[in-house]
């Protein structure tokens, strides 16, 4: 059995908490993030048969028996993985009822999975059923989108049109749009359904007053989405409120989504 410190998934889950927290995303305990691991992957360095404990879920996710996800905990901060991860990320395993976490690794302190697990579970789900090779769900709490959701009107076509014209790539790289939720109580069943709702026509979901949530095969497209969201709600509230001498206009959106063939929300355009 290999030592689990040397795991692949495990430095990417390391660097990733260590990035997100310099970049100011990840206050004390903000954000989670959970991984999907194939059985394979994970039976090189733990044994499958070896469970720490049981921890309900408080919601079924049949679709999920006997997934693995690696996952960050409650109440514990970003800034702390790095170096102690077995205390602040967990492995586990979702029983064939959907019901209940196996832990296989961490949460060395007794402590337990997110209290977003919902919105991970339920959002893996809804990306799985239109992506198979979903692996990564990622929530955080970035300034500038913050900031976006409190003065922009959230209207799912007015912010993805603001966001799309703030800068050149923004349609590149999310030309599905961005999925809304109002404000709503966070760590909740009702908000995890929400989420996942969207998560299956969008890949980012801004939470108002909140956050952002991303997704992705990987913990770069997963990242990726919501830094360039994040960078344009960024260039939003550093112009917002000055004259808007130059602007990428709606036919400029059209040209690029012809020059780099997107599949696009079309009637996100006024054309
Ligand atoms: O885990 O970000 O949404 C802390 C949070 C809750
Ligand atoms: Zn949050």
């Amino acid at each position: 059995m290999k030592n689990i410190n040397d795991a692949p998934f495990l430095k990417e889950l390391k660097d990733t908490t260590a990035n997100m927290y310099r970049l100011g995303y990840d206050e004390r305990n903000g954000g989670n993030i959970s991984r999907m691991l194939d059985e394979d992957e994970v039976a090189e360095y733990l044994d499958l048969n070896n469970v720490i404990r049981t921890i309900p879920t408080g919601f079924s996710a049949p679709e999920l028996a006997g997934r693995i996800f690696i996952v960050t905990g409650t109440g514990k901060y970003f800034k702390n993985v790095k170096d102690d991860p077995e205390t602040n990320l967990g492995i586990i395993r979702i029983t064939p009822d959907g019901c209940t976490a196996e832990l296989l690794w961490g949460f060395k302190d007794g402590g337990r999975f997110t209290s977003e697990l919902p919105a991970h579970l339920m959002s893996h789900i809804a990306r799985l059923s239109v992506d198979p090779s979903n692996r990564i769900i990622m929530h955080c709490h970035p300034d500038y989108t913050l900031a976006m959701t409190r003065v922009h009107e959230m209207d799912e076509r007015a912010v993805t049109r603001t966001l799309w014209k703030m800068m050149t790539e923004s349609i590149v790289v999310f030309p599905e749009g961005v999925g809304i939720l109002p404000w709503m109580v966070c760590g909740t069943n009702a908000i995890g359904e929400a989420t996942a709702e969207k998560m299956k026509k969008y890949r980012i979901v801004l939470w108002t007053l909140h956050g952002i949530y991303g997704c992705g095969k990987d913990m770069d497209e997963a990242f990726g989405l919501i830094e360039t969201v994040e960078k344009a709600a960024k260039q939003y509230i550093l112009t917002a409120g000055l004259p808007q001498v130059n602007t990428i206009t709606d036919e400029n959106l059209r040209d690029l989504a012809a020059r780099f063939e997107l599949d696009y929300r079309r009637d996100f355009l006024d054309l």
